[in-house]
């Protein structure tokens, strides 16, 4: 089964990360030498950045050897490899990683401490690689985790932002976006290696020519041409024994810059092309589940997609020569949404244009080469490109698509005859006043295997999005539930509760989470029960001094911490949660006896720059917790807090602290989640819905250790169908009311009435597109049960322990086994 794929091929790691010995004084000794001879500076001198590179530095140059070890292996075993194509990578620090992965990072932490200089200050030092929005570029990086730690060969391709996602101040409550710089003062783990740059065409017209032999040839004439210059992150598996790469590309101005131009003393003007070409790689574009459709976000599409296949093929030229029959034996790519999914027609043009192979054969190749994750059914999500926009820019690939297309309806025809609907729905132009092309249906059709994230969200993906498609191919279209590396997201980010699990069962669970259910037998027992949630005290407190540092909040450590951490979108009902916090302040002012346990509600939430909806939310979230926090009345019952800057690093602090975690996205909406995932495995308890991954959590850990609530999806398409009117809520719910009415007011924006009216306007005369008021009841009613539950100290306990102890599906080593097993027919292969 994948399981045990998964465990077999980690298994023997586990007991290796012991044999990589490296000593306390070698440590020392390689980080005082890289202070010297790579930073210039000394031991008297250096500040904790510099100490971070050094330190990092001296990890690197193990990672390097091991790097190196694996490539020769993989090269001389000619190994079949995933490349896993990604716009977004979320990788967040790697130092701690790294270490954790080497088993070191105990070694170096005593290393450092002889040398006056505390670890983790150190790794305070280090900046994000914020390259991905959210869910999406967090999985492709657990999934690099995964890949390494059992030994798969795999390289992810993506695109080296200058600037990876916003950094996020709250001014007067307010978002405001900042730039990141995340290697403004140089980045330790990044290799640029100038030897395999690759050379993008873009724009310009295709001609048509006719060979002697009859056969029509095109050429495309590019109007521009960028180089693509690849950065390399080594990722290292635990056990480091296999050491992948993170390809990321970066775009320059190619060698046909303008010397006519400069030489005319047009310096300025040459100058132009540079900034142009160097514009595509400068930014990620800030929006989660929303297309940008803008031209510079196609290219770049492009550009990465061009530049890594051809240094796929380049390698596999290296090795196979012109054989191509071999070419989908070797490599399998996995486009992680449709943001690569031009590199399709791009193989096909390459194979028909360049090589010069036919058609059909061509077509083949592609066809058992790709395969495709979706990530979303949101309708805003799913990418459609203006057919002049390619035309302009890719105008030779346009004519492919369109040649995809005519062969793929002729299959339609042939399976459906004469059904013209079922070939308008189907077909990779959309027919609309400005034609379009379906980058989710060019992305099916060019690929052998498509997946769904979670059991839900694969089941509507075959039911609604595409289940024609799932007529005319069956079993084309899969699930593979999401997972998390437990290494960062339990071992590194909550080092007492990974001890303490360690000493009552072992060290083995990080390659091989399940053993984590050997944990339930000491649920009942009291002072297990008392030693897990002592871990969950201390965390608290951790957190709660990163609030005070980070906000001037003062939070009681002995409050139920329940914790909303994600992107902020109206899906994700942030609002739900704050209409229910001002529910409970309410019922405590009118009723001081109110009974309710002290709870803290934390925040963490970027909003794409042009989302106003959602950044009023984030605005009034901030609004109503200067009110509540300031009020003597109740503050010493609710605090609520927005912690700025949402990202991997502050995810690591915030994880391990929550007592609650909530996951109340309308059902049908989110495809996944992984932060649930995450939550649970620190021992948080979940109120959420039956939505993505929830359902399989619940399915996990017993309905006695959830509180679930909500309708279901079959319940909201009901409800959509037979008509939503949030006023019949309204108007019934004196709660409801109450609560929405007191947006309008001045209460919590003094002076300015009205400043939180959008929110009210979006849950009643925009419609509640999200059904919020329709979850209201039970929701609230949720949230009694929780409240009660966590009043009983031993249930409580009870239920964060099985929490934990449940969640070995989830790690990413099984989604990557089920991968393997389902999708990409790899085998291991190990690095000596
Ligand atoms: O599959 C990973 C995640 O991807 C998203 O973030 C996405 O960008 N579409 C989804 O919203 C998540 O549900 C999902 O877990």
């Amino acid at each position: 089964t994948a399981k045990e794929t998964a465990r077999k091929s980690t298994k023997a790691k586990s007991a290796d990360t012991s044999s990589i010995t490296y000593s306390k004084a070698q440590i020392k000794q390689s980080i005082v030498k890289h202070l010297h001879s790579t930073l210039g500076t000394d031991e008297n001198k250096a500040n904790n950045h510099a100490w971070w590179k050094a330190t990092s530095a001296a990890m690197q140059e193990l990672v390097l050897e091991r790097l190196r070890t694996t490539q020769k292996t993989h090269y001389i075993n000619d190994t079949r490899a995933v490349h896993y194509f990604s716009a977004e990578f979320l990788m967040g620090r790697l130092l701690s990683n790294n270490m954790h992965n080497f088993n070191l990072f105990e070694t170096a932490d005593a290393a450092l401490k002889e040398l006056g200089v505390e670890l983790t200050d150190v790794l305070e030092e280090e900046p994000d690689m914020a390259l991905g929005n959210g869910g999406l570029g967090r999985l492709a990086a657990c999934f690099l985790d995964s890949l390494a730690t059992m030994d798969l060969p795999a390289i992810g391709y993506g695109i080296h932002y200058e600037h990876g996602l916003f950094r996020q101040e709250i001014k007067n409550g307010a978002q405001i976006e900042r730039p990141d710089s995340w290697r403004h003062y140089g980045n330790p783990w990044e290799i640029c290696r100038p030897e395999s740059i690759q050379e993008v065409p873009l724009f310009g017209y295709v001609e048509t020519k006719y060979g002697a032999n009859g056969r029509v040839k095109k050429e495309w004439h590019p109007g521009n041409i960028v180089k693509g210059v690849p950065w390399d992150i080594p990722i290292v598996g635990y056990g480091a024994k296999t050491v992948n790469v993170l390809r990321l590309w970066q775009s320059e101005s190619s060698d046909y810059f303008n010397w006519d131009v400069f030489n005319s003393g047009g310096y300025v003007d040459a100058q132009r092309e540079n900034i142009q070409a160097e514009t595509i790689s400068k930014v990620l574009y800030p929006n989660d589940e929303t297309r940008a459709g803008k031209e510079l976000r196609l290219i770049q599409q492009y550009f990465f997609c061009a530049c890594s296949l051809k240094d796929i093929i380049r390698r596999y030229k290296r090795a196979h020569g012109d054989d191509w029959s071999r070419f989908s034996e070797q490599v399998v790519i996995q486009l992680n949404d449709t943001h690569p999914a031009i590199a399709i027609p791009e193989l096909m043009r390459i194979l028909v244009d360049r090589v010069e192979l036919d058609w059909d054969t061509a077509w083949g190749i592609c066809t058992k080469t790709f395969a495709y994750t979706n990530h979303t059914l949101l309708p805003e999500a799913l990418e459609r490109w203006p057919v002049r926009m390619i035309e302009k820019i890719l105008p030779r690939h346009i004519e492919i698509i369109y040649e995809i297309n005519h062969r793929f309806l002729s299959l339609v025809e042939k399976k459906w005859p004469g059904n013209n609907v079922i070939k308008a729905k189907l077909s990779i132009i959309e027919e609309s006043t400005e034609k379009m092309v379906r980058m989710g249906n060019l992305s099916v059709v060019g690929s052998f295997a498509v997946n769904g994230v979670a059991e839900i969200h694969s089941k509507l993906v075959k039911e609604n999005l595409f289940p024609e498609f799932e007529a005319l191919w069956p079993g084309k279209l899969k699930n593979v539930t999401n997972g998390i590396t437990p290494r960062r997201w339990l071992k590194a980010c909550n080092p007492l509760l990974s001890e303490l699990i360690g000493k009552k069962i072992g060290n083995d669970w990080p390659s091989d989470l399940t053993r984590l259910n050997k944990l339930s037998e000491f649920a009942d027992n009291t002072t297990f029960q008392n030693q897990f949630m002592k871990v969950k005290q201390k965390n608290k407190e951790a957190l709660a001094a990163e609030i005070k540092h980070l906000t001037g909040i003062s939070v009681d450590t002995k409050a139920i911490f329940d914790i909303q951490i994600k992107r902020l979108h109206e899906y994700k009902r942030q609002h739900l949660n704050l209409i229910h916090i001002m529910a409970l302040y309410k019922r405590l002012l009118e009723d001081p006896s109110y009974d309710m346990h002290p709870r803290v509600f934390i925040f963490g939430a970027k909003a794409a720059p042009g989302y106003t909806l959602a950044k009023d939310i984030i605005f009034a979230i901030n609004k109503v917790a200067d009110k509540i926090n300031n009020d003597p009345r109740v503050n010493h019952i609710i605090k609520v807090v927005f912690l700025p800057n949402y990202r991997v690093s502050l995810a690591e602090k915030m994880i391990p602290a929550a007592d609650v975690s909530q996951q109340i996205s309308t059902a049908g909406k989110e495809a996944s989640g992984t932060g649930n995932m995450k939550l649970a495995l620190n021992g948080a308890i979940t109120i959420g819905t039956l939505d993505g991954a929830n359902i399989e959590i619940a399915e996990e850990v017993g309905d006695d250790n959830i509180f679930i609530f909500g309708m279901t999806v079959d319940e909201v398409t009901e409800l959509s169908k037979k008509g939503y009117n949030p006023f019949d809520i309204y108007y019934h719910n004196n709660e409801v009311k109450a609560v929405l009415d007191w947006l309008d007011t001045d209460y919590f924006t003094p002076g300015q009435p009205g400043a939180l009216s959008s929110l009210k306007n979006s849950m009643l005369s925009g419609g509640d597109p999200y059904m919020c008021l329709a979850d209201y009841e039970s929701y609230s009613e949720a949230n009694r049960a929780l409240n009660i539950a966590y009043r009983d100290k031993s249930r409580w306990a009870k239920m964060a322990i099985l929490n934990t102890a449940k969640m070995g599906k989830f790690t990413s080593d099984r989604s990557i086994a089920d991968y393997v097993e389902r999708i990409w027919k790899l085998t291991p292969c190990t690095v000596e």
